[in-house]
């Protein structure tokens, strides 16, 4: 038993994190699962996938009255999405942080969205934004069994 591994477990957040399918078209896949690896947040969940309309429309539910709505819904499924879960303390604030505002014009450089996209309808990433909504967010996209539980071995490296 190692605690300073354990970092106290109810301080450990979710987020889910997808490059959405202009990310995936533009091949900037690996640059963005580099950028949270070297972050140090923990990759348990992984996968290429292609979402159906109804699991996009759950997923943007709550911009359903949004005039872009149907757009959006069009664009989540246009192609291939990779879907993640990335663990850690404060991860969900952080993702945000890493990912930049929401139109990629006003998005700070450094971020995923001000050094990689130009338009809000083709801004690269998803992140939850809110633990609650990356509890929520990993259990509608992430099957039971498809998370992994483990240990990087540069855990010790990260947390004191
Ligand atoms: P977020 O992704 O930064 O959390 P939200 O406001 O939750 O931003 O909107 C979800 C997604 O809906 C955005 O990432 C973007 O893809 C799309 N979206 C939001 N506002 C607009 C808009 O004004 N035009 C087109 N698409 C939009
Ligand atoms: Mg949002």
């Amino acid at each position: 038993f190692l605690p300073h591994l354990v970092a106290s477990l109810e301080q450990v957040e979710q987020s889910y994190i997808m490059v959405k399918p202009d990310g995936v078209q533009r091949g900037l896949v690996g640059e963005v699962i580099s950028r949270f690896e070297r972050k140090g947040f923990k990759l348990t969940g992984l996968k290429l996938f292609q979402c159906p309309k109804e699991l996009a429309e759950e997923h943007y539910k709550d911009l359903k009255a949004k005039s872009f709505y149907p757009t959006l819904i069009d664009y989540i499924t246009s192609g291939p999405v990779v879907c993640m879960v990335w663990e850690g303390v404060g991860v969900v604030a952080s993702a945000r942080k890493l990912i930049g505002s929401t139109n990629p014009l006003q998005a700070e450089p450094g971020t995923i969205r001000g050094d990689l996209a130009v338009q809000t309808g083709r801004n690269v990433i998803h992140g939850s934004d809110s633990p609650e909504n990356g509890k929520r967010e990993t259990a509608l996209w992430f099957k039971e069994g498809e998370l992994c539980e483990w240990t990087p071995a540069q855990a010790p490296w990260l947390m004191e």
